[in-house]
């Protein structure tokens, strides 16, 4: 199941919004054939790994597959691996987790089960839903996991009051930021920080043949027409104002405008969280300045952080997280540290939500 884990994670960039799955098939104690999850429409693990152990000129049949979601029942952009695997004769299908898909939700091992395998769930469960923690996120609450980037100093300030920001953190944290990025189906910022340093939000340095979508927050549709982050088109614009002159702008490059106004004039975050559920967002990466952050955070729309600290110390300077002034300390927001590691010179923390 490790290696199978291990296989899941090649899918990493690419499968979104399918899970990230792995598959290896054992007979006799030796590996006989591997797999992962390929882009949506095309094979799934198990699929892959039958057609590798095939290639090898391996026998299944009476062999062992372990696979790091519970095997697909429906008819999806492909057939049941479930069938696959029945028709090639397996013995044995051991899952890490079962897929809470409700097309499946159980029903892959009850068809293998049914067919005459011996099924096993529950291995290596932790690091298994790990690995689809978006995917999961969608399935079950019908909202992207959201992971919120920021890079600081050491007393958590991300810029001068000037705006000067470049470079706070290391090459080696920049870049695995993009890592963070690549993973993502979806980044997004507002539109104070596309205005003010025109990010392209795109994965660089990064071997992805995907990149993800961009989604800009911009309540009163304020983004500049030039911006970079609507290069190559494709970019969602989330306002709370209709405008249809600016509107006919962002169109003709290529931008999709949604409507999702609350009661204050603003865009409503936890509607737009449930909307990108809709949209088959699994992982949300936010890389925002300190008013969306902040909104963000308030509105529980948030899961973690991805910060990453340098050693140093700015002073009076712009903050990571614009939230209220709190009079009581029962207001205050708690986290764990998930991962705490150091990344070239700076620090890596990884803090969920409680
Ligand atoms: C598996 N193995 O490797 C993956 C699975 O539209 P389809 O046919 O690609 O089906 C997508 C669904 O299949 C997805 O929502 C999830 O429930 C499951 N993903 N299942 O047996 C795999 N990626
Ligand atoms: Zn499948």
């Amino acid at each position: 199941m490790r290696l199978a884990l291990h296989l899941a994670a090649k899918g990493m960039f690419i499968t979104s919004p399918n899970p990230r799955v792995g598959c290896v098939i054992v007979r006799g104690g030796e590996v006989i054939g591997e797999g992962f999850t390929q882009p949506a429409g095309q094979a799934h693990a198990e699929v892959q790994a039958l057609r590798d152990a095939a290639a090898r000129g391996k026998e299944v049949r009476g062999a062992t597959a372990y696979v790091t979601l519970e095997p697909c029942s429906h008819y999806g952009r492909t057939p049941p691996c479930a069938d696959a695997l029945i028709a090639a004769g397996l013995a044995r299908v051991v899952a890490a987790i079962s897929d809470p898909n409700p097309l499946v939700a159980g029903q892959g091992m009850a068809k293998l089960q049914a067919a005459g395998i011996e099924t096993t769930c529950g291995v290596l469960e932790q690091e298994a839903r790990e690995m689809n923690i978006g995917f999961l996120s969608r399935m079950q609450r019908g909202r992207p996991w959201v992971r919120m980037k920021s890079a600081a100093s050491l007393d958590g300030k991300t810029a001068l009051h000037n705006g000067k920001s470049q470079w706070i953190t290391s090459s080696e944290a920049r870049q695995d930021g993009h890592w963070w990025r690549a993973r993502a189906c979806a980044i997004l910022t507002g539109s104070g920080t596309v205005n003010q340093d025109d990010p392209q939000m795109t994965v660089r340095g990064i071997d992805t043949p995907r990149q993800p979508r961009r989604i800009v927050v911009d309540s009163k549709l304020h983004i500049n027409p030039d911006a970079r982050i609507l290069e190559g088109g494709g970019t969602w614009i989330v306002t709370a104002q209709p405008n249809p002159e600016k509107e006919a702008l962002l169109r003709e490059r290529d931008a999709e405008i949604i409507l999702l106004p609350n009661a204050h004039g603003k865009v409503d975050l936890p509607a737009l969280m449930q909307e990108l559920g809709r949209r088959q967002i699994n992982e949300l990466h936010v890389e925002a300045g300190s008013r969306l952050n902040g909104a963000l955070i308030a509105d529980g729309c948030v899961d973690e952080l991805l910060l990453y600290l340098a050693p140093s110390l700015l002073g009076d300077a712009m903050e990571m997280f614009d939230l209220p002034r709190l009079d009581s300390l029962e207001g205050r927001r708690d986290l764990t540290f998930h991962e705490v590691r150091q990344i070239g010179p700076d620090l890596r923390i990884l803090a969920r939500f409680l």
